[in-house]
């Protein structure tokens, strides 16, 4: 089955002009892998320390990608079809990726901490044919949520587990001899669905193609001086796209690099990594870098071959950014980006004062950013506003959702960010704010509405609105604002969090505090007022944090 085309594409005359100009270059993932183990067959491709710890040359990598796209057609897996992908950080992700990439089936790249609401979805939605996990990580059995979503997703064929299996089926029984691959993927469709971090009551998904994901790798290589003598740490979740390609596990193996998977981002697992791999960079969100370069004044290991940290996800204050340098010996790069596409960073060569108070410039030369009032009128520079973008790595549509896709794309193909920015003289961006209903949670994304249906699905509850208040640590928390229905039983507040929790939520998304309230304040024309909400809990907090 051939269903490669039905993203809502690149309009033939943007195709080709980037082409033209050199950044689409005709390339595939399945076949980079391929000269990347011609070129470095004995180059460490990938480290995988749990356990008795693994190192992947490029040569094995690409053997065991060979091996596994054979068994996954041998059972049917194929072109266009969708896998969802929930792996941590081990080795055999970049095997399932590689082998799906070859194959052209797309990965659908969900994130270990989400569970079964989130999961289901993503399953029906996508129609997806297998669902890849490992049996147990950091305490949690997948094996049972697989059970549960499978009986709800006839249409889920296949559950391929990294480890012992129970009643699925064991990824190691999966590979076969090698065959020729009839119908490969080419460059202009699609390679994979990533997740949009998303305001709406589901996440939305994210078509990526080969040619405009691969430019995104190689440019940012070239920003942040990534070469085949490069190790790149994935400390944060492999599958979200910022570890993933800025410039990421696939921007490392792009160069022939060597990735490095800590199994947690902590400070103890990851300061002797560095050491001993000889680290040279990595990315944190935040609310990581913070603990890092506290970490750093007390640490034995020694971290001198880290050259760049890159901190996105999230605001980072400018206060937290002057300390990196001094704390971490190494560059800070601010990279502010989007699964959806449009990646900024600071250039290594930036003045100090650039680094820590911008979130950097676009990648590409052909990324046009517009900043605009409410009615999509352009505004001057250095006036704060809307961020609109297009160019030759942001998608022109989400997959499957046209009429999503009418409110978030201007009709010539601009995406609207939902994010609130600022262009200085330099040509660099500064965020300001958001503008989109969502919370985020030191880098994590959590979609007001999906929270608040969820709530809403409580009996005693008759109206609810989800805000976020400031936090010292994350950036910004949830707070949930619950009306309870006339006569209705009290309800206490960790009662909510616990409700929601059994609907099978990722736990980041689980409220961080519920308030009640009578009624909400409003608008002028009715709407709940977020903005007041938002007012009142900051309020709220900060008489508590000065009568303490
Ligand atoms: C990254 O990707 P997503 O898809 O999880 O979230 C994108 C949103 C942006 O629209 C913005 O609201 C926020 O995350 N964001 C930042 C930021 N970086 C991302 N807000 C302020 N400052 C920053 N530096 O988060 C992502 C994807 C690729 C690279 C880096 C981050």
């Amino acid at each position: 089955m051939t269903e490669t085309t039905d993203a809502p594409g690149y309009p033939a005359e943007f195709a080709e002009r980037y082409r033209a100009a050199g950044y689409w270059r005709g390339e595939t993932f399945g076949r980079m892998l391929r000269e990347r183990a011609q070129k470095y067959p004995d180059r460490v491709a990938v480290v995988d320390p749990a356990g008795e710890g693994r190192r992947w040359t490029y040569a094995e990598l690409d053997a065991r990608a060979d091996r596994l796209a054979a068994g996954l057609l041998a059972r049917g897996v194929g072109k266009g079809d969708r896998v969802v992908l929930q792996l941590p950080n081990i080795a055999e992700f970049f095997e399932v990726v590689f082998a799906l990439f070859r194959i052209g089936a797309l990965p659908v790249f969900a994130l270990p901490a989400h569970r079964e609401s989130e999961i289901r979805h993503f399953c029906a939605f996508t129609e997806a044919v297998a669902y890849v996990i490992p049996d147990v990580s950091e305490g949690y059995d997948y094996r049972a949520l697989a059970t549960t979503v499978r009986a709800d997703v006839p249409g889920l064929r296949h559950v391929f587990v990294v480890g012992d299996p129970g009643e699925h089926t064991a990824l190691a029984d999966v590979p076969a001899e090698p065959v020729v691959i009839e119908d490969e993927p080419r460059p202009h469709e699609l390679a994979f669905l990533q997740l949009s971090g998303g305001s709406t009551g589901v996440p939305k998904l994210i078509p990526r193609t080969h040619d405009d994901y691969i430019y995104s790798l190689w440019s940012s290589n070239e920003i942040c001086g990534v070469d085949e003598d490069s190790v790149y740490l994935c400390a944060l979740p492999a599958a979200h796209n910022f570890p993933l390609s800025s410039p990421g596990t696939l921007g490392a193996l792009y160069a022939g690099a060597r990735v490095v998977l800590a199994p947690r981002p902590s400070p103890d697992v990851a300061f002797p990594l560095i050491e001993r791999e000889g680290v040279t960079l990595t990315g944190l969100v935040p609310p990581l870098a913070l603990v890092w370069t506290e970490a750093a004044a007390n640490t034995t290991h020694d971290l001198s071959s880290l050259d760049v940290l890159l901190v996105g996800g999230a605001k980072f204050s400018e206060e937290a950014a002057r300390r990196v340098r001094p704390a971490l010996g190494c560059t800070l790069q601010q990279v502010f980006g989007m699964a959806e596409g449009l990646v900024n960073y600071t250039r290594l060569d930036d003045p100090e004062e650039i680094v820590v108070t911008t979130q950097g410039r676009p990648i590409s030369p052909d990324d046009e950013i517009r900043v605009v009032d409410d009615e999509d009128n352009d505004l001057p520079v250095g006036a704060t506003g809307h961020l609109l973008t297009r160019g030759p790595y942001t998608i022109r549509g989400y997959w499957r959702a046209p009429e999503h896709n009418a409110r978030s794309f201007t009709a010539d193909g601009f995406y609207r960010t939902g994010d609130v920015v600022r262009l200085t003289g330099t040509g660099h961006l500064v965020v300001e704010g958001r503008a989109k209903d969502q919370i985020n949670r030191g880098g994590e994304k959590v979609a007001a509405e999906e929270i608040e249906n969820h709530i809403l699905a409580h009996p005693s509850v008759h109206d609810v609105a989800v805000v976020s208040m400031p936090d010292d640590y994350l950036g910004e928390r949830t707070c949930a604002y619950v009306v309870l229905r006339e006569g209705a039983e009290p309800v206490k507040s960790l009662a909510v969090k616990k409700f929601v929790r059994a609907r099978g939520l990722a736990a980041f998304k689980v409220p961080d505090r519920v308030e009640f309230v009578d009624a909400f304040p409003q608008t002028g024309i009715g709407k709940v007022s977020k903005k007041d909400l938002r007012a009142a809990i900051a309020a709220q907090l900060a008489s508590t944090a000065t009568k303490h």
